[in-house]
């Protein structure tokens, strides 16, 4: 083994957490090995087998070094090198004459999840007058973001750090996994694992027994897809036990007469009969949270993939309003993110680009969901209804396995978008669709000041390695900004510039900043006692005004998943499994991970799991290969028995590709679980997808049916 010559601090951007990590050079600069930081208050020395094998992807032999363009026919391969000033021209010549022909709404840009670059992504495509930025935002974060916004005013953070010296005394985990998965705020798993040990009552909502789960005070096992009801049927439980806080509810809240009447047949007997939760355990719950103040509740992405989502995250925020835990210590806080540094312009200061008028041109049909709805947008792209998008730049996104649909994905990248650029370390399924493909900086080749979503604070993130011409996202997106002359939104010469001025207020410059080991927001709790809530009440909106003004139900209904036992009985007698899929896997992160043998090691297939006593009278059995049907499409996946899921439950692992096998599409139409359903159900306010409740069949791969 390598002797290690230097050990350099940073933070690890392999998911959507930020964790401190210490990397161990050899005397040629050369990564070694990564391990965590103990001395991180954040983060607690957690580190997990991506962040361990980050510099596997770093030096990979696959990895793309320098800009590519196409030289054969779409698809076909053959690529040649190009500079980046050619290639940053050529984006800035074809954007500028599509902007000119036809409009700035038909060039879209496309981004991945909580990408670091994202706010970049979104201000470009603003500034170019463009409404159509396309992500997977409607499945992930931002229903309950939107949601948030309009019910509280902020969104809320459970206060698993204990920062007002109190931990919570309930935290309750819905549909949430963050100790796999670190979820999706400024907390990671070691966090949430410490806080639990500490709790006095953990209560995990979840229809898989997950390892939090089964170390758990108590679990609910709902039917996928049904917990609105649930959330429901605990609030209607805390009214009717008088357990609320009826100060916070008088002094900060407004309707509540209105949720106290439309609560009323929303019993927990009520909850049972729809999601298989008896009604005590309901009841336990609900009182639980209420009464073990403070206490929290931790939504996640096994909600959020709903026709509920929305409505969801509504009665999970007057859930948590009625029980007068936001913003209190051990709570759900309110986080000020460090007062000395800017922040990066967000979505906000994005959209003042946009006049009305081309923000209505945005391919997008759903109050809250912005940008454009992704399956709108690629539908458009093949019907041109209402018009066709001319072209698109996709930074760190693999839409083709990771949104539904890679089949309409695919076409509109092949066929019908007349120019196509994506910025990806690898030629994945859709980068190899491409014209023209863009090598970023991979985590431990950027310097950033790292921040997340809702955090209170800022961490180094150090350059430690270049390979080839890898160049930073934003550092792309300032270039050809600057060709299209879009100064007034990107004022900044270089990325490094726009790091100077986000921590000029603090006095540091960026190297000063290197120096620190982070950057701390103050933690002043119950902020609301002088600011009051930003809604337009100025109070926690239980029934909401600005969805009574849209015509919208202004309290939380639950709607019968579109594919369920109950809403399709007829469709349940040929598909007698509700279907799951996509709970997230430590080894990858979505569609990333399978070209790196160490990670690959860990998950060499692509897992459909069921019960085992579900699986033997199916006749089928460990490692075979299955067909998961469901109505609208076959795809095969690797049996694994899962005693941990309901016996009429079945769960199918999204985002497979295999990279070793032949491109175009590097058998992304094998088993792709997003190709298993349609573009007909969405949620209504937000516009996500059923994609943890629909309905399918298991077949053996070689032929009859069995279930
Ligand atoms: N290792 C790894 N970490 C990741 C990611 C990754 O790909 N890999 N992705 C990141 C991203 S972008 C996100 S959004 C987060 C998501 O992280 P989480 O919010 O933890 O989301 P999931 O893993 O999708 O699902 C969480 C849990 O919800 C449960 N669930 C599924 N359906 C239902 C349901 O109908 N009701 C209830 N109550 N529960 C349900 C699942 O069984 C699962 O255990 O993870 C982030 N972290
Ligand atoms: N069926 C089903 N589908 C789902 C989900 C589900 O629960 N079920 N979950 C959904 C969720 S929550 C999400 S967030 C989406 C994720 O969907 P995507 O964001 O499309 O998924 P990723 O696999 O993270 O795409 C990342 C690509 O970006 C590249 N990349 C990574 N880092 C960078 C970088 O810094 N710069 C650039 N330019 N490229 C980079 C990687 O190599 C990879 O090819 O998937 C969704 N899909
Ligand atoms: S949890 Fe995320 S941020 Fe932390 S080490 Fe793993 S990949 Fe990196
Ligand atoms: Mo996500």
């Amino acid at each position: 083994m390598n002797a290690i010559k230097h050990i350099i601090r940073t933070s690890c951007r392999g998911c959507r957490g930020l964790c401190q990590v210490l990397v161990h050079l050899d005397k040629n600069g050369r990564v070694v090995h990564i391990t965590g930081d103990q001395e991180s208050p954040f983060s607690r020395g957690h580190i997990c087998v991506k962040g361990m094998r980050a510099a596997d992807a770093l030096y990979h032999p696959d990895r793309i070094t320098a800009p590519l363009l196409r030289t054969k026919a779409r698809g076909q391969g053959g690529w040649e090198r190009i500079s980046w000033d050619a290639a940053t021209d050529l984006i800035a010549e074809r954007f500028a004459s599509i902007r000119a022909e036809s409009g700035p709404e038909y060039i879209a840009i496309a981004h991945g999840s909580g990408r670091p670059y994202a706010e970049f992504a979104d201000l470009f495509c603003c500034a170019m007058g463009s409404p159509n930025f396309v992500s997977p935002a409607h499945n992930c974060l931002t229903p309950r973001a939107l949601c948030a916004d309009i019910t509280i005013g902020w969104r809320p953070q459970p206060d698993l750090h204990g920062l007002g010296g109190i931990m919570p005394r309930c935290i309750l985990l819905f549909g949430n996994n963050a100790a796999e998965t670190g979820g999706t705020g400024e907390f990671c798993g070691k966090i949430l694992k410490t806080a639990l040990e500490q709790t006095e009552k953990s209560i995990v909502v979840d229809p898989r027994t997950t390892a939090t789960a089964r170390e758990s005070d108590l679990h609910l096992f709902p039917r996928p897809g049904t917990e609105c009801a649930l959330l429901l049927g605990m609030i209607h439980a805390i009214i009717r036990g008088n357990a609320y806080d009826k100060e916070f509810v008088a002094a900060h809240c407004t309707g509540f007469m209105e949720l106290h009447g439309h609560i009323r047949s929303f019993t927990p007997s009520w909850a049972e009969t729809t999601t298989g939760v008896p009604a005590s355990k309901i009841e336990e719950a609900a009182l639980a949270f209420a009464r073990l103040r403070p206490s929290c509740l931790v939504l996640g992405n096994g909600v959020e993939v709903s026709v509920n989502a929305f409505q969801t995250a509504r009665a999970a925020y007057i859930l948590m309003a009625i029980c007068g835990v936001l913003d209190v210590p051990g709570g759900m806080a309110r986080r000020l993110p460090p007062a000395n540094i800017r922040p990066t312009p967000g979505l906000a200061e994005a959209m003042l680009f946009l006049p009305p008028k081309l923000r209505a041109k945005a391919l997008n049909r759903f109050p809250f969901c912005a940008g454009a709805h992704a399956p709108t947008f690629w539908q458009a792209c093949v019907s041109g209804r209402p018009y066709k998008p001319r072209a698109i730049w996709l930074i760190g996104t693999n839409p083709i396995v990771t949104q539904t649909r890679g089949d309409l994905v695919s076409e509109a990248l092949r066929d019908h978008l007349e120019f196509v650029v994506v910025s990806d370390f690898f030629m994945t399924s859709t980068a190899a669709l491409a014209d023209l493909v863009l090598p970023p900086r991979h985590w431990l080749e950027q310097e950033d000041v790292g921040t997340l979503n809702e955090a209170w604070y800022a961490v180094p993130c150090r350059p430690i390695d270049l390979v080839g011409e890898a160049l930073d996202d934003r550092e792309a997106i300032l270039r050809v900004a600057h060709k299209l002359g879009l100064t007034e939104a990107f004022p900044w010469k270089s990325w490094r510039e726009h790091l100077e001025w986000l921590l000029e207020p603090s006095g540091l410059s960026f190297a000063e900043f290197l120096e620190q080991s982070a950057l701390f927001g103050e933690m002043p709790y119950k902020k609301y006692l002088q600011e009051g809530f930003k809604t337009p009440s100025g109070k926690v909106e239980l029934a909401s005004s600005i969805l009574r003004a849209m015509d919208l139900p202004d309290l939380p209904t639950y709607e019968e998943p579109p594919l369920s036992p109950v809403s399709r009985p007829d469709l349940a007698a040929r598909y007698p499994f509700i279907f799951m899929t996509g709970c997230k896997t430590e080894a990858f992160f979505h569609s990333e991970g399978r070209n790196i043998p160490a990670l690959r090691r860990l998950h060499p297939e692509p897992l459909a799991e069921m019960h085992p006593a579900a699986a033997k009278e199916a006749g089928l059995s460990e490692g075979q290969r299955v067909r998961i049907s469901t109505p609208h499409g076959t795809q095969e996946f690797i049996l694994h028995m899962d005693d941990r899921l309901p016996k009429d439950v079945v769960h199918a692992e999204h985002a497979w590709w295999f990279p070793e096998k032949s491109g175009p599409s590097y058998g992304c139409f094998e088993s792709n679980a997003n190709l298993l359903f349609s573009h007909d159900h969405f949620d209504r306010f937000s516009g996500a997808e059923p994609l943890k409740s629909g309905l399918c069949r298991v077949d053996p791969a070689s032929g009859a049916a069995t279930a």
